[in-house]
């Protein structure tokens, strides 16, 4: 062989190798979800789909069977979902005899859907949906725009609500930016909305429409920019459905006889339904929806803790009239437009107390600051966003401060630094001497194993936050037989450990499994979060999913 030859077929057994390991990679599914009780066909779209055997979907109640295809950009599966499938959107990953997909979403919904048909980008060509409605729709030919009709009646509040970023999965994938809007039969735009970035919907629009008369209205979609592509898909839910843009109060103390009102209501009569509260952890952010008749709202994150609420609704405007509180306590308030609230504690003995903003942990969209006076009126410490050398405390825009408080009178002065108002705009603000809190991820979070068995090897890293102390145990929840782990310590003083699960033959099937991971330390636990990074449009993003995903392969 010439030298040119052996290095054409030497690249030529590099492509051939790269092909062959090539993970299976889903790039939209269409439609992005089904109505409970319903069975529907969807398309997958993506590379490496020709061999795919497996699927793995969180939660129960959610089928996908693939259907046979000779195709390994598109790939046929039909998707049911069980009549009392909890509503929301799940994780989905498919795999092949040796690798898994990346993951995508599909959605759970309680209200009839219909697949858009082009063209549908103007109003000649827009078509009247029943009400309730969930329009599948994607944004894949040029410049598209799809719209369709709806009649609605003064009076009779809906919500129009868009999951497009959120059933990409990818919540930090910032190329689909929602633009919504409804037009009267004459096509004047009378409502917008273009998501808010930075909250609970991300980029995801999402309206209270209040119809100004009888009529009929139509609903647009399209991307901000104008952009399109094949994985755009998006769902847009329609009707006189039970929604909370937010909460008041946004948490409380366990055990408590809490009553809670949705912020924003779309419907009027929503019954709270709380969801269960992990009792291993002492700050515990659970699920809270509301029901109305057969329908359930969205859920919202709702936080429980050891210490009483102290409610801060009314007064406390100024230093002067700061409201007295008691030691350790929640403060659950809202603001008055523009003003801010005062709280006062008297330190009798010397003491390590921390302030622990909550409201963007919670998806609403109050910005807090927190700001520490003396008895004299000295400003001694502020906070605002929670990032930096808090971000292990509070992340994001929630403020954390801990400080030394000597004997005395001390202030906090609570605010919105958008000065916004309104029971839209709670907090909860625990005030005392903290929690411990455990905090753990793991990288990578995905392997592949034969079915003879083997080890899989993983680095766990925890924090150990506010007063979490001593070795930190490692174990698998509800571990399957033949599963274990090796090398589950982190012990006090140390972060991180390489952690170790053993498969012993044939005690996983052939398949996709999930693997959860549970880290325990003397005063805290924590299931551990397995840390993904992808890259979108040659941008690093990073996920957080609840598992360790294990391709068993035949031997
Ligand atoms: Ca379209
Ligand atoms: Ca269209």
């Amino acid at each position: 062989m010439s030298r040119l030859t052996r290095m054409l077929a030497l690249w030529l057994v590099m492509i051939i190798a790269g092909v062959a390991n090539a993970a299976p990679r889903i790039t939209s599914i269409f439609p992005a979800g089904a109505q409970r009780g319903a069975s529907v066909d969807i398309t997958l779209q993506g590379s490496g789909l020709k061999d795919l055997k497996h699927v793995l979907i969180q939660g129960t109640g959610v089928e996908i069977v693939l259907l046979p295809g000779t195709d390994d950009a598109t790939r046929k599966a039909r998707l049911t979902i069980a009549a009392d499938a909890a509503q929301g959107r799940r994780e989905v990953r498919f795999a092949d005899e040796r690798d898994a997909s990346n993951v995508r979403i599909v959605s759970v919904g309680q209200v009839p859907e219909v697949n858009e048909v082009e063209p549908n980008n103007t109003p000649d060509k827009v078509t009247l949906q029943p009400l309730p409605i969930c329009f599948n729709g994607r944004l894949n030919e040029g410049s598209d725009r799809d719209g369709f009709i709806v009649r609605l009646r003064k009076g009779h509040v809906v919500l129009i609500e868009v999951e497009g970023l959120r059933v990409l999965a990818n919540i930090y994938e910032s190329w689909l930016k929602g633009f919504l809007e409804v037009t009267d039969a004459s096509g004047q735009p009378i409502a917008t909305n273009q998501g808010t970035v930075d909250d609970y919907y991300r980029w995801d629009p999402v309206l209270r429409f209040d119809p100004p008369a009888d009529g009929e209205y139509t609903i647009w979609f399209r991307d901000l920019n104008w952009r399109s592509d094949t994985k755009a898909v998006y769902r847009v839910t329609v009707g006189e459905l039970p929604h909370a843009f937010a909460t008041y109060p946004i948490g409380a103390q366990r055990g408590a006889n809490v009553s809670v009102e949705p912020v924003g209501a779309t419907v009027s009569t929503m019954t709270a339904v709380f969801g269960p509260v992990n009792p291993d952890v002492t700050l515990g952010i659970s699920d809270l929806m509301f029901t109305a008749g057969a329908y359930e709202s969205n859920r919202r994150p709702f936080l429980w803790t050891k210490e009483p609420s102290a409610y801060v609704t009314a007064g406390g405007l100024t230093r002067d009239t700061a409201i007295p509180v008691q030691l350790p306590v929640a403060l659950d308030g809202w603001f008055e437009l523009g003003k801010p609230r005062w709280v006062s504690f008297d330190v009798k003995d010397k003491a390590w107390l921390h302030l622990n903003g909550y409201a963007w942990r919670l998806g609403v969209p109050t910005d807090l600051e927190l700001k520490v006076y003396d008895a004299k009126g000295n400003l001694v410490q502020e906070a605002d966003d929670g990032r930096g050398s808090n971000g292990g405390q509070a992340g994001g825009r929630d403020p954390f401060i801990a400080r030394e408080f000597t004997p005395g009178k001390w202030f906090v002065r609570i605010r919105d630094v958008d000065d916004r108002g309104g029971k839209g705009f709670p907090f909860r603000v625990l005030l005392g001497p903290g929690h411990a809190t455990l905090r753990g991820t793991f990288a990578p979070d995905m392997a592949g194993i034969p079915v003879a068995g083997g080890d899989i090897t993983t680095t766990v890293k925890c924090e150990r936050i506010d007063l979490a102390r001593g070795d930190i145990t490692i174990e698998l929840i509800d571990a399957p037989q033949g599963v274990s782990l090796v090398n589950a310590l982190i012990a006090n003083g140390k972060n991180d450990v390489s952690l170790t699960v053993r498969v012993a033959s044939g005690s996983l099937p052939v398949g996709l499994h999930r693997l959860r991971i549970r880290a325990r330390c003397e005063n805290a636990s924590t299931i551990l979060v397995g840390n993904e990074t992808y890259n979108n449009q040659g941008t690093a993003y990073q996920r957080e999913t609840d598992g360790l995903i294990v391709v068993v392969r035949p031997n």
